[in-house]
């Protein structure tokens, strides 16, 4: 798994690391001739054969240089016999011109080629998290033996999944349900970017620490579930110095953050270019030797896990061969898709009925393996997504997800609302039935949230959808940072002193970025009168309640603060805020936090427990200190406030008698008089 910020070479290292190799039909002045090829990074290099000794020539893909061109069917080349082959070109307009023409066995591998050219040639961005299945051979650096192959090359192949995590904010908050703790993950950072590199680094580890266990050793074996390794990037970049002692200084610094977030397992450092290849082969053996050495690496799968991938296998073929002919016959009318590759797990069980004796719980380790591997998603952890399986992950990380972030739809998400309308723009491929289902998925995986909820006018379907369109919804990746002073605009550092005001912090040892949205996403449902940012939330009752929650992601840090007029109402507030934040926190179980205040006399931050003892002094004996924070904490209700709350209604009584007392006395000889003229003018008239 390759996590990292964005554009910081994640997507380019994969390629350095996992070259693309084949044999391909190469095309010079009409003549066909078979070689073997290796894509690695930029560069093509064309071998005599697949023991890779002889290099013929190698073409360097520089950026916008050079133009692919798929050759269509009718350029299907009969190169032998009667055989089709598939092809491609690759043309360079600017001096010195070239026009090279491949061609490939198969559609399969030609598309393999093309995704690849075409993702260098454009230097896109990763949207979701590509997977791709790899085969490899673990070897060592450079023993070669008499053959020229190198030793161990034959030995052993593994099947790897490689997860490619997009860079960009937009995902950060759903990442951690793809993180499997069977994995190596290469954490990358930029070197040239100095400590913002550094803290991109830290976000990322900071992540991981809490979703991955502690101890990484699994218990049987000894041997490791997962390892990380630390990539920096750019190697080559002109301001980097390459000397032993800067090397040095640099992994000082990623170890003391090691250090800071407590993380002990073993860690590689290592510094990379892929532009020139500079310690990539260094790199390959490393991760090569690590995730041989895994504690499940030739581990033995039951035959029923087998059994049950095959089913998914069948049914995600089954699924690409109906959307085929959606596609073609246009079968639903509207050329939009109306299924999509997700299964309830008790029908998958019903599925599995003619295959065999499967036992439900058999099914979910099973399922919870293949996940693992790549093959399908299913989220058991999750209370909300345990009883489905996405057969076809591609479908969740790509088509549902990345759509969503394009850039182009930014414009849907002002400060993180979207009006549920834009969906269909966004999932247009998808039939109207669909994108509520769809949204659902993605309001379990914490991508967005509907705001309230929407009236439900009758109980026809079609009713219902429509509603759901009016809605409104939170996608919380989008919503913007307000800082301190634009936050004063709405809650005032100076509580007015008609109010009280009680505050509680909750100070954390390190807290994950998207538990902060969780948590705010969990408190907006106390009140729909609030207004959310992506660090904070406000509420506002009027005079009754006005309260701020405040997350710091700096100081690891979330602060309550709240006033209103009536203690009972602020205290029933800030229990139900505590109770929500923790209930988010269900889901981490390495993430704590203290609660307490901060003492305005000395700055520092005093204890909730150590408060309460407060109480047991007696109330002359108290310190200023102690009655400071005591009367912050909600702890208990002061005499000043009871005299607060008595001179509030107070003033309230006396408001009232005196408007109805002046509302009498002025308004009570005026009636009296009306009704006398009214009765003289009715006498008059009956005279
Ligand atoms: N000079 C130099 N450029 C690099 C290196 N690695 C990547 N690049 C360039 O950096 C840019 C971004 O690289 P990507 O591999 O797409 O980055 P990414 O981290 O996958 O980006 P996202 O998918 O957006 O998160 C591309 O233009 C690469 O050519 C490197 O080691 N040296
Ligand atoms: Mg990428």
């Amino acid at each position: 798994m390759v996590v990292g910020y964005e554009r910081i070479g994640k997507t380019s290292l994969l390629d350095c690391l996992l070259p693309l190799t084949g044999f391909l039909y190469y095309t010079k002045n009409h003549k066909h001739k078979k070689y073997w090829f290796k894509f690695q990074g930029k560069y093509i290099h064309r071998f005599k054969d697949d023991s890779e000794n002889e290099l013929i020539d190698e073409i360097v893909l520089e950026n916008k240089q050079w133009k692919l061109n798929i050759l269509l069917n009718e350029k299907k080349k009969k190169i032998e016999g009667d055989k089709e082959y598939y092809g491609f070109e690759l043309i360079r307009d600017i001096k010195p011109k070239r026009r090279i023409e491949y061609y490939c066995e198969n559609e399969n591998e030609r598309n393999k080629w093309i995704d690849k050219l075409n993702r260098l040639i454009e230097n896109k961005s990763t949207h979701g998290i590509d997977i791709q299945n790899h085969k490899i051979k673990p070897k060592e650096k450079g023993n070669e033996n008499e053959n020229g192959k190198r030793e161990n090359e034959n030995e052993i192949e593994l099947d790897i999944s490689v997860w490619d995590f997009a860079g960009q904010h937009e995902y950060y908050n759903n990442h951690h349900h793809f993180l499997s703790t069977r994995s190596l993950f290469l954490v990358c950072w930029k070197i040239n970017e100095g400590e913002n590199g550094l803290n991109g680094l830290k976000f990322w580890l900071k992540s991981l620490k809490f979703h991955l266990n502690n101890d990484n050793l699994d218990k049987n074996t000894n041997k490791p579930l997962y390892s990380i390794f630390i990539v920096g990037t750019h190697l080559d970049h002109y301001s980097i110095n390459q000397d032993e002692q800067s090397i040095k200084e640099r992994r000082k610094k990623i170890q003391e953050i090691l250090k800071e977030l407590d993380i002990k397992f073993g860690i590689e450092i290592i510094e990379v270019s892929s532009m020139n290849l500079e310690n990539i082969e260094d790199l390959q053996v490393k991760i090569w030797n690590t995730i041989s050495n895994h504690s499940y690496m030739g581990e033995r799968v039951p035959s029923s896990y087998l059994s049950i991938n095959n089913e998914i296998q069948q049914m995600k073929h089954d699924f690409g061969m109906k959307k085929d002919q959606d596609e073609n016959g246009k079968e639903n009318g509207n050329g939009k898709e109306n299924e999509i590759p997700i299964i309830e797990l008790n029908k998958f069980e019903e599925r599995l009925k003619s295959k065999g004796n499967f036992n439900i719980e058999l099914i979910k380790r099973s399922l919870n393996l293949l996940t693992m591997w790549g093959e399908c998603g299913y989220f058991g952890e999750s209370n909300k997504l345990s009883d489905i399986l996405i057969y076809q992950l591609k479908f969740l990380t790509k088509q549902v997800m990345a759509e969503l972030f394009r850039p182009e739809f930014k414009i849907y998400f002002e400060n993180g609302i979207l009006e549920n309308i834009n969906l269909k723009q966004i999932w247009k491929d998808y039939s109207i039935e669909l994108i509520e289902q769809i949204f659902e998925l993605m309001e379990k995986f914490d991508v967005c949230f509907r705001i309230g909820e929407y009236q439900k006018v009758n109980q026809d379907e079609m009713e219902k959808m429509e509603d759901f369109f009016k809605g409104k919804s939170i996608i919380p990746s989008y919503l913007e940072m307000k800082t301190k002073e634009e936050i004063e605009e709405y809650f005032p550092n100076e509580c007015p002193n008609w109010m009280v005001e009680k505050s509680r912090i909750l100070k954390f040892e390190v807290i994950p970025e998207e538990l902060i949205s969780q948590i705010l996403i969990k408190v907006q449902s106390i009140n729909q009168e609030h207004l959310i940012w992506r660090n904070g939330i406000y509420f506002d009752e009027g005079v009754q309640l006005k309260c701020l929650l405040i997350c710091s992601i700096e100081f690891n840090q979330l602060e309550i603060r709240i006033r209103g007029i009536n203690f009972q109402i602020i205290k029933i507030f800030i229990d139900k805020m505590i109770q929500l934040i923790n209930e988010s926190l269900q889901k981490y179980p390495n993430v704590s936090y203290q609660q307490g205040l901060i003492s305005i006399q000395t700055q520092n931050f005093v204890l909730i427990e150590e408060i309460e003892k407060y109480l047991n002094i007696s109330i002359e004996k108290r310190t200023k200190e102690q009655i400071e924070l005591l009367n912050y904490s909600c702890l208990f209700q002061s005499q000043d406030e009871l005299g607060f709350l008595f001179s509030f209604f107070f003033f309230l009584f006396s408001f009232f008698f005196f408007f109805f007392f002046f509302f009498f006395f002025f308004t009570f000889p005026f009636f009296f008089t009306k009704i006398k003229n009214d009765n003289n003018n009715n006498n008059n008239n009956l005279k």
